[in-house]
């Protein structure tokens, strides 16, 4: 029944009442039931106008209105739904839309100001009302009088985005933790503080995870597997991984400090994935020299710690494996080409006549790949090339090319990035590549190689080759000349045994000795010109300080190989009190090169990596074409200011 017609039904049952109490009146008395009668028309004449005036107020309530609206928007659309003029103001709009705001009645109302996030060139865009979230579909609209409004549809879609962050959050991480050290450290303590010594690591780390809310497994005596949920692997990103600083603080005795390298992979499809791209992480990790944590999110990859220096390793095993692969491959190889990074060094002089005196050995044919023999090495080079002995040592990479069969062994020597080779297409075209190189592991690297020996501990490539050499054993045979080269690289690489020399690097030397090198021969073939010698001198008088013992120079450009240069001055730099790290620009032939130094303390690494550079973390470059020096130098600056602010 409708209302209406209960008042109806109603109004006239009241009739009908008085009715027969008038009736009733009559009968029991004349008069009296008169003045009854009388009565009941006054009230019920009150009571009906009373109805009307409770009906009026009700039809007042709706018609009187601040505001009338422009456009009348049905009520048979089940969301919230406005129509807005070119100025967002609100022109029309259904009953949902008055619920959503707040609103009694149609009234002035700015979307702008009541949505402030809402953004007109965003089309399905997610905005919070009232604790709530909408996706607002919106359409433009012509209006009679020909301006164009827009319509905006409100769509609840709070379930779907809480459903959605609940996912994000639940998503599984997958984490591996490795011990860099393990075995050095054990050997550096007493036995009787071992147990408590992996007690403590096995605390610090359990505590972490569980913190966490995670699971952790110990795999291994010096490995672990763990799994968290993605959202609190943001806490962990938050506190930049505080439990790396935690664990290389342990002190029981003495002894080395324990450092971790961890890798994450987040899980987009499966765990399977997940534990892939945990996998690629750790080896990344490790790749870069340990004490660091690294995050694999699909195909970006997130850095955090390697502050400590580089920890040595126990390499004397991994060397020994890669000897015999090496002359497994060289072997069943028709010939090797050897090819190290643009602008060969020492480093890599020295380390390909290695590996060409090992296919000497094993009755194969050697070419070193080089296009132009820069300024550094061609003392080297000429004391190769003066006689009959190495006739056609070295090859351009048109020459390479063209000879590079499948069966050609291609040795890549003192870097493992693609684009920093001497010849990419020498390396495109090769089907059996193989890296040895001591750089910091960067993203780019090389991935067809069927062998990578790559060590970031060791000190130069050229220490690399010597060690196996030894392992390779009897049959090669190092003459003086291709010694001296060799211990040339490891020279160059470690400032004359100051950076980065373990004890493998002196024995790889004393091995040279050995073989006939010899120290002043190898002072001669590194002399340098004058002109040289000035310009280092210039970068070092104009260096300022751009940040607490980091220092910035620009080298003068105007004669030979410049970038090379920069690098030594940055070098030099470091022996001045006071300085922590270096960097040194330089305009070689429209392209401007950075070389960083540091002694440790400061990563260059990390801070050259933010403008697009890579190297080691004591040791690093970058390239620009297309800019000038002030410019780059301006980068630089902001990089090392980022650097600061995020140590702190
Ligand atoms: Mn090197």
């Amino acid at each position: 029944m409708d209302n209406d017609d209960f008042k109806k039904s109603n109004d006239f049952l009241i009739i009908l009442l008085f009715a027969v109490l008038g009736a009733i009146g009559v009968i029991v008395s004349g008069i009296f039931g008169i003045i009854i009668i009388a009565a009941e028309a006054v009230i019920a004449t009150a009571i009906k106008r009373n109805q009307l005036i409770q009906q009026k107020k009700k039809i007042e309530e709706l018609t009187v209105e601040d505001d009338e609206p422009e456009v009348v928007v049905k009520n048979d659309i089940p969301v919230p739904y406005a129509v807005i003029d070119g100025e967002f103001n609100l022109i029309g709009c259904n009953e949902e839309f008055y619920q959503l705001m707040g609103l009694k009645c149609f009234k002035d109302l700015n979307i702008k100001e009541k949505i402030p996030e809402y953004n007109e060139h965003l089309n399905n865009q997610i905005v919070s009302l009232n604790d709530r979230q909408y996706r607002i579909y919106s359409s433009h609209a012509e209006l009679t009088d020909g301006s164009i409004a827009n319509s905006l549809c409100f769509m609840d879609v709070t379930e779907l985005t809480t459903l959605r962050k609940s996912l994000e959050n639940d998503k599984t991480v997958v984490g591996l933790i490795y011990i860099d050290n393990y075995d050095e450290v054990i050997e550096s303590v007493d036995d009787s503080v071992i147990p408590m010594l992996t007690a403590i690591v096995d605390r610090k780390l359990t505590a972490m995870v569980h913190d966490a809310k995670g699971i952790l497994k110990k795999t291994e005596k010096d490995r672990y597997f763990f799994c968290i949920a993605a959202e609190e692997l943001t806490k962990l990103q938050k506190n930049k991984f505080e439990i790396l600083n935690e664990i290389r603080e342990i002190t029981i005795g003495e002894h080395i400090p324990v450092t971790l390298s961890i890798g994450i992979g987040i899980g987009e499809a499966s765990l399977e994935a997940a534990m892939k791209s945990a996998k690629a992480a750790i080896d990344l990790a490790l790749g870069r020299g340990g004490d660091q944590a690294l995050i694999k999110n699909g195909e970006k990859y997130i850095f955090y710690g390697g502050k400590s220096g580089e920890v040595s390793h126990n390499a004397r095993i991994r060397a020994r494996v890669k000897a015999d692969a090496l002359s497994e491959l060289i072997t069943e190889s028709e010939k090797v080409f050897v090819m190290g990074h643009k602008i060969p060094d020492s480093d890599c002089f020295g380390s390909a006549i290695g590996i060409y005196r090992i296919s000497k050995a094993l009755n194969k044919d050697c070419h070193i790949i080089i296009d132009e023999v820069p300024t550094i090495i061609s003392k080297t080079v000429s004391k190769f090339t003066a006689g009959t002995d190495y006739e056609g040592l070295i090859i351009d990479s048109q020459t390479a090319w063209q000879d590079l069969t499948e069966n050609t062994l291609l040795v890549i020597l003192d870097t493992h990035i693609n684009s920093r080779v001497e010849s990419v297409d020498v390396l495109n075209k090769a089907t059996k590549v193989v890296v040895f190189d001591h750089h910091r592991k960067s993203t780019d690297f090389i991935d067809k190689a069927v062998m990578v020996y790559h060590e970031p501990y060791a000190s130069s490539t050229s220490e690399l080759i010597t060690e196996m050499i030894q392992y390779i054993g009897e049959k090669v045979k190092i003459k003086p000349l291709e010694a001296d080269a060799l211990l040339a690289g490891i020279t160059v690489d470690t400032q004359n045994f100051s950076m980065k020399t373990g004890t493998i690097t002196f024995e790889a030397a004393a091995y040279l000795k050995r073989c006939g090198a010899d120290g002043i021969r190898v002072r001669k073939l590194l002399q340098e010109d004058m002109s040289v010698f000035r310009a280092r001198a210039a970068a070092a008088a104009n260096a300022e300080m751009i940040a607490d013992g980091m220092y910035l120079s620009i080298c003068p450009s105007d004669y030979g190989n410049s970038a090379v240069t920069a690098a030594q001055a940055a070098d030099e730099l470091l022996d001045v009190e006071g300085v922590k790290a270096s960097f040194v620009l330089c305009d070689d032939r429209n392209t401007i090169f950075v070389s960083a130094r540091s002694l440790g303390e400061v990563n260059v690494q990390v801070i050259l990596e933010k403008i697009g550079g890579g190297g080691h973390q004591t040791i690093s470059g970058a390239q620009f074409k297309n800019t000038n020096i002030e410019a780059v130098k301006e980068l630089v600056k902001e990089a090392v200011q980022q650097y600061i602010e995020e140590a702190n």
